[in-house]
């Protein structure tokens, strides 16, 4: 699938990048300023090959695999107004944690801070889906889960948190 979505992302810059020269070439042919045309075209491919590198070393890793084996402890969220229900308070340092994330009402935010108050990583709450994100923890430690997603008046209160801990 990952596969799928690169070589269609590739194909289509390709397509992108093709189109452009096109126009840059008929501009240039058309121009009687070649020096201008010819700076413009430089910076063009300039441009291009800085985008290509950007995308590549930005994005090859998207999208996430969602961890699946032995080794994978599965935590179960469910979001409602307004409080969390994790079936889980203690989970290991070190290994992947597979949260299936779900919703009994409306959207909300399923985001992750840890002890400095920075966030890990955060994934939406659909009702009639059950959507997942691996994550590693490695520091012990107690993590708040805050709601990201406004889901009305009880939103701000909709805090939970559970704990990182040896196996
Ligand atoms: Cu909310």
């Amino acid at each position: 699938m990952q596969m799928t979505i690169l070589i269609i992302a590739l194909v289509l810059m390709a397509v992108v990048a093709l189109t452009f020269w096109r126009v840059v070439s008929a501009v240039n042919a058309e121009t009687s300023l070649s020096n201008v045309g010819s700076r413009r075209s430089t910076l063009f491919w300039v441009l291009v090959v800085f985008g290509i590198l950007v995308t590549v070393g930005s994005l090859h890793q998207w999208p996430h695999t969602v961890a699946t084996g032995d080794g994978v402890v599965q935590v179960n969220a469910t979001g409602a107004q307004w409080s969390w229900e994790i079936d889980t308070q203690k989970v290991p340092v070190g290994k992947k944690v597979l949260f299936n994330l779900h919703t009994k009402d409306v959207n909300h935010g399923f985001g992750v801070i840890d002890q400095s108050g920075r966030l890990l990583f955060q994934m939406q709450a659909m009702p009639g889906y059950i959507n997942k994100v691996t994550y590693v923890f490695d520091e012990l430690g107690q993590y708040k889960v805050i709601c990201m997603e406004f889901c009305g008046i009880g939103h701000h209160d909709m805090n939970d948190e559970f704990e990182v801990a040896e196996n």
